[in-house]
């Protein structure tokens, strides 16, 4: 990381979620960059989760792609860029436009993503440029587009604060969204008449603030709430007025929903009827409702019906772009929607317009082309599935990682190495789709590059630059205006600045608009780029907040569509097979390329996991803390059982962020299958049908190291630490010479003086390498999982004047407490010293834990954790 010189304050936006919220860095004169929340921006008035808090330890230059490679070789950018043009140009000339293709992301900047956009479809003349927000807005825009007629959500934050009434379905917001959650429950702190309900298989933290907890089997969704569309109906909540000046097809609606009775409802979504009851009589009885939903709708094969049967109850109430109520897709990636805005979708044209005559024309007069693509592009599964039939000669992915996050994750991993020519621009040097690159080019990141970004209450904000641009590393937008220079597009790609690219994309909202399309940034012609605040769109005459109020709509005739809703049909579970439910948690981001820098992120939860209910663990004989297999026909992945009741029945739950680079064996998307909805064209990444099974071990162990080790043949995940890092290992196959072993593992220096203890009768061992009182290696092995206290462990890399006899005996003493797992990761508190609190100085609220030991005072995302805690704690002691 390289500072620049001035310790001023630089407003910028976080990398992660779709909350979007302010952040202020100041660069410091030792190099590191202060972190805080920027109390001015609108998204989060200050506050910041772990993760945001947490920025300032992402930005070390380790694992970073710092020079152009071709074939591993470090090259200059002149000769990379130029084989980039010569391929793609190639391949265009020999096999046609629809031959090439770029994979982009959510997490490009909205100028990156213009001139991707416009690079493809305007100028190559294909449409074959989609992103990972098809594995994760997709569904949310196709419903949108359906029931609007344009890609719209209608409300705002606000909202959130302002209703009576928060349906959370398939959202996990209190880890996905923390600043939202809290927002929400700093609402119902202080109006507890304010009521949330939560709908999801898993009973999440979310959870813990819920009134009600639905937890419907996976895709349980569409039968609920066509379910309350039709108690909505058949008990006078339609507001009828709404419906015929505003609305079109509620009749055939309501006359499929009809059919779908309290009975059938409970018996199609798995949820206990008097609890469906009681939600639809809060939700029918409460004016200002918002129904907020995630990845639990949009990752379906039925998404986007799930979508529009939740829109269909908006619409039915006149529930929308009023103060307090309205549906509310909450965007994952930080720029989710800034993509959608340019048209990033591989069915998107750009600007919210689509493959229309008119459109195609309009926006090629704009750009002064004659080449724009006339049709619809393959969506990502099609994509890689024509690249595995050979069919994309050349693909360039920027700024994701497919060969984890995809469906079917091995088979994208084949398609790539099927694809004659493959370009990865990103900022690190060694992901699972970098490692399969011909040509690695490397993206400026976080703090040294500029741009705009979108949140989820389109509202857009800038992000600026606090650091010196790394080695050779250049910013997505130069980039990509270089290769589409050297493909002979000169003069349209003639950008020297993000500033002109934005101002070429607000002019082309506001080109020949006239308020007839929803994305309208007028009001931003001539704005001065440097200075923008956070705005939210449609920019045009006096600010909207909201939209719809007024029951216009962008469809044809200025009405808002009822969609008519099956719900599909349960399928049936075989028996032995179980439901795969994938996600998140609450301090990895995706492929861990940068929270998995922060000792501070690793340490919530440093291996990746099952999550299995108890009936399930003992019908399949996985015991708590032990390897399981979790396989099935695609692929098989191994991670650590979790027993919780929190996990339904017939359903396990497995994170998505454990890659190659970080487990020997974790990647879940291997496992996942690319089937897809058939409108929205989004993977079904929440359902595969999978099996579970002991994993044999011979030992299991632990250790702490200063330095990574090289592990193979065995079990591992490894997690980085203060000083150094942590793993978790097994055997199958117990090493015949251990010292030699551990020497080329840990490859440790010849004079390192190995001290060891090994009781032949439990089969325990442990081994210690120190240097001057300091610890280079501490590694315990069990034939049962290890218990060593890992916050112990870890802290021995920075302790100092230690003895091998207290690292080998495996256990804290008396000079360095316990303080158990991480849960605060702002302020490192363990459940240890959490609990501690509780029981022996009485501190039995969340704030009087804080109180007492600042756990959760900072970022708040711990406290569902802490309550979690406190319950646990008073039920132990009676
Ligand atoms: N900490 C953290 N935060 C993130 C991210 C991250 O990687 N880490 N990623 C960001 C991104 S890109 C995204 S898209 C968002 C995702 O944010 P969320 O959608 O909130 O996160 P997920 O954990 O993917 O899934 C949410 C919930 O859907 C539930 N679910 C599964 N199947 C069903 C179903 O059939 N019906 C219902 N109702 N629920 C179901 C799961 O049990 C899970 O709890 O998070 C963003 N924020
Ligand atoms: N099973 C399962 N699979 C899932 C999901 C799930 O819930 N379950 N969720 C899906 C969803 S919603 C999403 S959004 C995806 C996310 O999946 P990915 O997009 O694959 O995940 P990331 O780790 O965010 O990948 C971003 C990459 O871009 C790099 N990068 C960061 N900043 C920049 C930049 O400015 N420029 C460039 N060029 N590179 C940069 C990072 O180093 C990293 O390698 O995963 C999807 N996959
Ligand atoms: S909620 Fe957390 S991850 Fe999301 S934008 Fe805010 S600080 Fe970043
Ligand atoms: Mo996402």
């Amino acid at each position: 990381m390289i500072a620049q010189s001035s310790t001023t304050t630089v407003k910028t936006t976080c990398p992660y979620c779709g909350v979007g919220c302010g952040v202020l860095a100041t660069p410091q004169a030792d190099g590191s960059v202060a972190i805080s929340g920027d109390p001015d921006h609108p998204a989060n008035f200050g506050r910041l989760c772990s993760k945001g808090s947490a920025l300032g330890e992402t930005l070390s230059l380790d694992g970073r792609l710092l020079h152009p490679e071709i074939n591993g070789r470090r090259t200059d950018w002149d000769e990379a860029l130029d084989l980039v043009a010569a391929k793609f140009r190639a391949a265009i000339d020999e096999y046609g436009p629809n031959s090439v293709a770029i994979y982009g992301s959510g997490q490009l900047l909205t100028e990156d993503y213009y001139v991707a956009n416009k690079l493809m479809k305007g100028f190559v003349g294909s449409a074959n440029i989609d992103t990972n927000s098809r594995l994760c807005m997709a569904s949310s825009v196709a419903g949108h587009k359906r029931a609007f007629g344009s890609d719209t959500v209608p409300g705002n934050y606000e909202d959130l604060e302002l209703a009576d009434l928060i349906v959370l379905v398939g959202s996990n917001l209190a880890w996905c969204h923390p600043v939202l959650y809290q927002r929400i429950a700093a609402a119902k702190a202080s109006r507890p008449d304010m009521r949330v309900v939560v709908i999801d298989p898993r009973r999440t933290a979310t959870a813990d603030i819920a009134d009600l907890h639905l937890p419907i089997q996976s895709d349980g969704d569409s039968a609920l709430f066509v379910g309350l569309l039709a108690h909505l109906s058949r008990n006078g909540f339609a507001d009828q007025r709404f419906v015929d000046q505003h609305t079109s097809g509620a009749e055939a609606a309501l006359m499929v929903a009809e059919d779908w009775p309290l009975e059938r409802v409970a018996a199609a979504s798995g949820a206990p009827a008097e609890d469906i009851a009681r939600f639809y009589e809060w939700f029918a009885a409460t004016e200002k409702a918002v129904t907020v939903y995630s990845q639990g709708v949009n990752q379906s094969a039925a998404g986007t019906d799930k979508v529009n049967a939740i829109i269909n109850c908006h619409l039915l109430t006149g529930r929308i772009g009023r103060r307090g109520m309205g549906p509310f897709s909450v965007t994952g990636q930080p720029n989710a929607m800034g993509g959608r805005e340019v048209g990033g979708l591989a069915n998107m044209l750009a600007a919210h317009m689509d493959f229309t005559e008119e459109a195609i024309e309009r926006v090629g007069r704009f750009w002064g082309t004659s080449s724009v693509a006339t049709k619809p592009g393959l969506k990502a599964v099609d994509l890689f599935a024509a690249m595995a039939r050979g069919e994309i000669k050349a693909v360039w992915i920027m700024a994701t990682n497919p060969v984890d996050s995809m469906p079917d994750a091995d088979g994208v991993r084949a398609a790539l190495r099927a694809c004659p020519f493959v370009v990865v621009s990103d900022m690190n040097a060694r992901t699972d789709t970098a490692v399969e690159a011909h040509v690695r080019l490397p993206a400026a990141g976080w703090g040294e590059k500029e741009g705009t970004v979108t949140n989820s209450e389109r509202r857009l904000s800038r992000q600026r630059p606090f650091l010196a641009l790394p080695g050779d590393a250049r910013p997505d937008w130069w980039i990509i205006k270089e290769v589409a220079q050297r493909l002979g597009f000169r003069a349209a790609f003639r950008y020297s600045s993000p500033a002109e690219i934005f101002a070429e994309h607000v002019a082309l909202s506001a080109f020949e608009n006239d308020g007839k399309r929803d994305f309208d940034l007028s009001g931003l012609v001539g704005a001065d780029y440097a200075s923008i605040a956070p705005t939210q769109w449609p920019v045009r005459g006096k600010p909207m907040a909201r939209m719809f109020g007024d029951g216009d709509f962008f469809t044809p005739d200025r009405k808002a569509r009822f969609v008519p809703v099956a719900p599909p049909p349960v399928i049936p579970t075989s028996p032995g097979s179980l439901v795969l439910n994938t996600g998140r948690v609450r301090d990895h981001w995706h492929t861990m390329t940068r929270t998995g820098k922060a000792a501070r992120l690793s340490a919530h939860y440093a291996e990746p996991f099952v999550e299995i209910n108890p009936a399930d663990a003992s019908r399949f004989n996985i015991r708590g803390a032990t390897l399981a297999r979790v396989g099935n026909g695609q692929g098989s992945a191994i991670l650590r059982a979790i027993v919780t009741d929190r996990q339904p029945r017939g359903q396990l739950f497995v994170p998505m962020h454990w890659t190659d680079q970080f487990s020997s064996n974790g990647r879940i998307d291997a496992l996942v299958r690319s089937k897809t909805d058939p409108v929205s064209g989004q993977p079904a990444l929440k359902m595969a049908q999978c099996h579970i099974e002991p994993v044999r071990v011979r030992l299991y162990g632990f250790f702490v190291s200063a330095q990574p080790p090289k592990l193979t043949g065995l079990y591992w995940a490894v997690a980085q630490t203060m000083g150094g890092t942590r793993g978790e290992l097994a055997w199958f196959d117990e090493p015949a010479d251990w010292e030699a072993w551990l020497r080329t593992s840990f490859d440790l220096p010849p004079a390192a003086r190995m001290r060891s203890l090994v009781d032949e009768r439990s089969g325990r061992r442990s081994y210690a390498v120190l240097e001057g009182g300091r610890l280079i290696l501490a590694l315990y092995a069990s034939p049962d999982p290890v218990i060593v206290s890992r916050q112990w462990a870890t802290e021995l890399l920075h302790a100092e004047g230690l003895s091998a006899s207290a690292v080998l005996a495996g256990r804290p003493g008396a000079y360095m407490p316990d303080k158990g797992a991480i849960v605060c990761s702002c302020f490192s508190v363990g459940a240890n010293t959490i609990a501690a609190a509780i029981a022996g100085e009485g501190c039995d609220t969340v704030e009087a834990v804080g109180r007492c030991t600042k756990a959760g005072t900072n970022c708040g995302s711990c406290r569902p954790e802490i309550r979690r805690i406190i319950e646990r704690v008073h039920v132990a002691v009676g």
